[in-house]
């Protein structure tokens, strides 16, 4: 199971190589979260490094019809998800959306996001001056976060 991950996560990595356009993000460990048959939704996560300060808009992808900003929070002791419109990244620190924290939420999926899949999100950003830039990132997709000892 951890070598089929990590291939595709190598995959994914030589995607990313090919298409990155200039946006001053790096992407690491990006993935989606597997949804049964009949699952409508996924979450997905990665880590999010900014050169400069920039603006995280949202993201879209041909595999959801929706594709939504998310954050959960305790609040009390429960655990609410909420939509948020931006995520700030600043500028050398790594912003780490997971289970449990900041996420983005596939909506009206095309397909059944099996293991295995490989699916593009195309991520909106609006850097210092105030242009927006796209990020296309692959999503290996996954039943629980890649093992970070990957290589
Ligand atoms: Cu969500």
């Amino acid at each position: 199971m951890h070598k089929l991950l990590a291939s595709f996560a190598l995959a994914a990595a030589a995607v990313l190589a090919q298409a990155q356009p200039a946006a001053p993000v790096t992407v690491e460990g990006a993935w989606a979260r597997a949804a049964l048959q009949g699952q409508g939704s996924s979450a997905a996560y990665m880590t999010l490094t900014a050169r400069e300060p920039v603006t995280l808009l949202g993201a879209t992808s041909p595999a959801a019809a929706i594709v939504e900003l998310h954050e959960m929070k305790l609040e009390g002791d429960v655990m609410k998800m909420r939509a948020v419109d931006t995520l700030e990244l600043p500028a050398g620190r790594g912003v780490e959306l997971k289970p449990g924290g900041y996420h983005f939420m596939l909506m009206d999926l095309k397909a059944q996001f099996k293991p295995g899949l490989v699916v593009p999100l195309t991520l909106r950003l609006r850097d210092a001056k105030g242009a927006e830039r796209t990020l296309k990132v692959s999503l290996p997709v996954a039943a629980a976060a890649p093992s970070p000892h990957k290589h």
